[in-house]
């Protein structure tokens, strides 16, 4: 039999990326010596001995985590200053030589068991900057920094995402050299060669950094993708701790022209991209991603964590929120008060999908055949969808109730694995019997929620303004706050 399913449209995404983008909403935890002297950056001389929660709960955090609604938490294993939260073979700083638990604890392995007792995906924040170690800059680090990714990714389980940040080189401790290094981001972790140690091991990891391979950073830690923000980009060029002025002579001049950063670029993607590398939103629950008493009233609200859920969640990436444990090693009150806020929010509006209520039909079903029916939007499987004739660009979709509805919040999502089809499409609701435009917006992608002016209607048509190929989608979603 010839398959008549749509041909897929630009880059798609790998099997890794599309079991990641079901996550959507997930968590870190910055936790280490930077807790105990109340810093964001340490220096790398912290003694270990200063790392000594007083009532370390991983169940507390990792709990916290899953009644929040998120579906993993990405831990800072070895945070710049170096100290590592498991007991490396690498290294003497480490808790090893802490009075925490008698220097016998492993807090990389206390939290993934939690995450595992509930049920929730593990990740590691692993440091390329290393402001303790004496040999940082040279490549007998590089060799320490494998073996520790090897450890990382051997010892604990299965994880969901290896977390590479972008900020590496400049003073430190170093051993006691006390000095300044900088190194050459582009060449000096030969990324090529240290990612297979992922790649081997944790086959089904994705890898995040400012350049992939996997997922990317959005250019901000305001947790904000841009709108709109595109699953693909081009990646030649890109490399972790990309600046400015690498961006700009490594692209090519219409992408200069284009963009005035690196940051600007990664925030946008690229409808013309070459690659799929869908874009996550790292933002803190607090101004700072280490915990500090005094932030303990300048926690997001619960309004605030939806708008950013809004804007990246409802943009196409994922939202991940930072959790700081405090120097009782737990998840300070005041947080756990607003994640709840943000749930029961999460779940008033997310709970009740008013489509479903509804009729829908198309303007065009693909060959006229009941595998790719309108009706595949609303039947809550996201492995089915809603296609047409090839030379259908622009068609229509009408959602009929039989009571008058009202919303707030309208979602779609396309069929991934025939990648990111549309470019702009409208909702119109009607008004007395005449069409009137709700909102016109670019891209789709994994999830788009459009949050506009609350509606009541019995009528609600979507029309795909702009797209080079039919589209796939797999849901078309309403929501009311
Ligand atoms: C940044 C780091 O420098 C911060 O300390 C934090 O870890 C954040 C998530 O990434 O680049």
């Amino acid at each position: 039999m010839t398959d008549i399913s749509p041909a897929p449209y630009g880059p798609t995404p790998s099997p890794r990326q599309l079991a990641w983008h079901k996550r959507e909403y997930y968590g870190f935890i910055h936790f280490t010596t930077n807790t105990f002297t109340d810093k964001e950056w340490g220096y790398g001389d912290e003694s270990p001995e200063i790392f000594n929660p007083s009532d370390f709960d991983a169940d507390q955090i990792a709990s916290t985590a899953a009644k929040a609604g998120m579906t993993g938490l990405i831990l800072t294993c070895k945070h710049h200053d170096g100290f590592c939260l498991w007991p490396s073979k690498y290294t003497e700083h480490s808790v090893k030589n802490s009075p925490w638990r008698d220097g016998k604890g492993d807090v990389v392995r206390e939290i993934s068991d939690a995450c595992r007792r509930h049920d929730i995906g593990f990740g590691v924040y692993l440091s390329p900057w290393d402001r303790n170690h004496a040999e940082y800059g040279r490549p007998a680090y590089i060799e320490y920094f494998r073996n520790q990714l090897h450890e990382l990714t051997t010892e604990y389980g299965e994880l969901f995402e290896v977390w590479f940040d972008g900020a590496n080189g400049g003073d430190g401790y170093y051993g006691g050299a006390n000095e300044t290094r900088s190194i050459d981001r582009s060449t000096y972790y030969d990324w090529e060669h240290t990612r297979e140690i992922v790649r081997r091991n944790q086959p089904n990891a994705v890898m995040f950094s400012d350049a992939g391979p996997d997922i990317r950073w959005v250019g901000n830690e305001k947790g904000i993708a841009g709108d709109p923000c595109w699953s693909t980009i081009d990646q030649d060029g890109l490399f972790p701790g990309i600046d400015k002025a690498s961006f700009k002579t490594r692209l090519n001049d219409d992408m200069v022209d284009a963009w005035d950063s690196p940051n600007d670029y990664l925030n946008a993607g690229d409808r013309q991209g070459t690659v799929w590398l869908p874009t996550e939103c790292d933002v803190s629950i607090r101004p700072g991603w280490f915990y500090h008493a005094t932030e303990d009233d300048k926690v997001r609200t619960p309004d605030n964590l939806l708008d950013l859920y809004l804007k990246s969640v409802g943009r196409g990436a994922s939202l991940l929120v930072n959790l700081p444990p405090d120097r009782r090693g737990l998840i300070h009150e005041s947080d756990v008060a607003s994640l709840h806020g943000f749930r029961q929010r999460l779940d008033a509006i997310f709970g009740n999908d008013l489509a479903q209520d509804a009729q829908c039909t198309a303007s065009n079903t693909r060959a006229g055949h009941q595998r790719f029916a309108a009706a595949n939007l609303i039947d809550g499987n996201p492995e089915t969808y809603w296609s047409t004739d090839d030379d259908a660009k622009a068609p229509e979709l009408i959602l009929e109730f039989s009571q008058p509805t009202t919303f707030s919040v309208v979602g779609l999502r396309e069929f991934l694995p025939l990648g990111q089809r549309i470019t702009r499409f409208a909702v119109d609701v009607d008004r007395d019997d005449e069409w009137s435009e709700w909102c016109s917006t670019e891209a789709v992608g994994c999830r788009r929620l459009v949050r506009g002016e609350r509606c009541t209607t019995t009528r609600l048509r979507v029309r795909v303004v702009d797209a080079p190929v039919c589209p796939a989608l797999s849901a078309l979603e309403l929501y009311s706050e």
